[in-house]
């Protein structure tokens, strides 16, 4: 299969693609998590969510490999370094209570996954301590396990865990499409950088394309009963 993409057509065939979701977690999604501790209008990441639905069922209903990846620290905040935990001028730090638990540690209300995105049984769950999805995870064996050699690159944020992943994934050798609506910032001008940045120079880490472009060469059937 063939997706329209930037800087060209990306390849890929279901068996051998992962969809990854990047870090849709209510820290940074929603009110009273990290993403709001650091400053930012967390409301500008909802807009990723239904486009994102309806690619995770597409997924579901092909067979594919599902991966979900969660930024966080366990409870002793042991995997954090001094560097990140010490950083600007947060309202609350990592591991302090929130509204919705301590802020970004693993087992923490708002650690987890937003409702409309929550996994299903036997897709993969990810917990990284970093902005990539590979540094200190399991995820490249993971997908060496399952034999997946391309990735379509969803969540959030673009600039930051996406990137970051998305370069990761492009040292190792994965070819990733990062589809532009379901991937969000909280600063508009580095959603729009950002995807560029990916795409120039003739795909320098990766292709871009919007869902519905993906949608479109996938088999119709996976298409019903999708969320609106
Ligand atoms: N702050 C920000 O834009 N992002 C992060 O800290 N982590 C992720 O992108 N997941």
């Amino acid at each position: 299969m063939k997706v329209t993409a930037d800087p060209g057509d990306f390849e890929f065939d279901v068996a051998t693609t992962a969809l990854v979701i990047i870090d849709m977690q209510r820290d940074f999604c929603e009110p009273g998590g990290f993403g709001e501790t650091l400053g930012n209008d967390v409301s500008l990441l909802r807009g990723v969510i239904p486009p994102l639905q309806r690619v995770l069922a597409t997924a579901r209903a092909l067979g594919m490999t599902v991966v979900h990846t969660r930024e966080g620290h366990v409870p002793d905040l042991s995997d954090c370094p001094p560097a990140k935990l010490h950083r600007g001028s947060p309202s609350l730090r990592i591991g302090d209570p929130g509204p919705k638990g301590r802020i970004l540690v693993r087992g923490e209300y708002g650690h987890d996954i937003v409702d409309e995105l929550t996994p299903a049984p036997g897709e993969l769950v990810i917990d990284k301590p970093g902005k990539g999805s590979f540094h200190g995870t399991a995820l490249r064996e993971e997908l060496e396990a399952r034999g997946i050699t391309r990735l379509v690159v969803t969540g959030v944020t673009t600039e930051v865990c996406v990137h970051t992943t998305v370069r990761e994934a492009n040292d190792r050798g994965y070819e990733c499409l990062v589809l532009s609506d379901c991937v969000g910032s909280y600063f508009p001008e580095f959603q729009r950088v950002g995807l560029a940045m990916i795409a120039a120079q003739g795909g320098i880490f990766g292709w871009v394309a919007p869902s519905e472009a993906l949608l479109a060469v996938l088999p119709a059937p996976a298409l019903e009963g999708t969320p609106s």
